[in-house]
């Protein structure tokens, strides 16, 4: 009797392979946004790092843009099944924009204008793990994909990637955000097929 377990199909098993279990290939670029697309001016933009209470770092969209920069190719998976390969965006890592914030708080939410919400732990958005996107393919990112920025970790779930984020608040302890309140998994790994949390 054949029995393949679910983690026989997962990346370090089988090398090579680009899908994590259970996705499809698709070559477009769907929008999926759970309510109406914000138009934030830039003059308004800000993006700010707080530890619930203080504000520890704001940058405004002139401050922001003068950070460093990276060009980098990513896979997307997103939760509805749908998987999009070497996707290429310009980006400030979250490596840049905590370089010098010291905390010992391991998680964060992170919200978005039209106030959607995600929870990361802090060990995701380090390391070259995360980064707020303002360019995709080469052009200033559209409203309906997140612009004027949006945030990318495709290590996880794309419902972790906020689109118009607009700050990172550190927490003592983990919190479910939007989607994690209506029951999709806390952590989010695709390899791991987290979609949804157990009952
Ligand atoms: N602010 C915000 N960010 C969001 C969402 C949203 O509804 N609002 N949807 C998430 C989900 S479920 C997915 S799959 C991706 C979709 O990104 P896209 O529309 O650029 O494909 O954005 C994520 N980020
Ligand atoms: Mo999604």
């Amino acid at each position: 009797m054949a029995i393949i377990s679910r983690g026989f199909a997962g990346r370090r098993s089988a090398p090579g392979a680009e899908l994590p279990p259970g996705q499809y290939l698709t070559t477009d670029f769907p929008v999926l946004s759970a309510g109406p697309t914000p138009h934030i001016p830039l003059h308004r933009w800000e993006f700010t790092i707080d530890a619930g209470g203080s504000t520890l770092k704001r940058w405004d969209w002139k401050s922001f843009r003068e950070l460093p920069t990276e060009s980098i190719t990513v896979d997307l998976h997103c939760v509805t099944r749908w998987s999009k390969l070497r996707t290429i965006w310009e980006v400030v890592s979250l490596d840049v924009l905590l370089a010098d914030v010291k905390t010992h708080l391991p998680y964060a939410m992170f919200h978005s204008y039209g106030d959607y919400t995600t929870n990361l732990p802090l060990k995701d958005v380090v390391n070259k793990q995360a980064w707020i996107a303002f360019k995709y393919n080469g052009a200033d990112l559209e409203p309906e994909h997140g612009g004027p920025a949006r945030l990318l970790v495709p290590h996880l779930y794309l419902w972790k990637s906020a689109k118009w984020v607009k700050g990172m608040t550190l927490m003592p302890h983990d919190k479910p955000g939007f989607w994690e309140n209506l029951g999709y998994h806390m952590y989010g790994d695709p390899w791991k097929e987290q979609r949804y949390s157990e009952e």
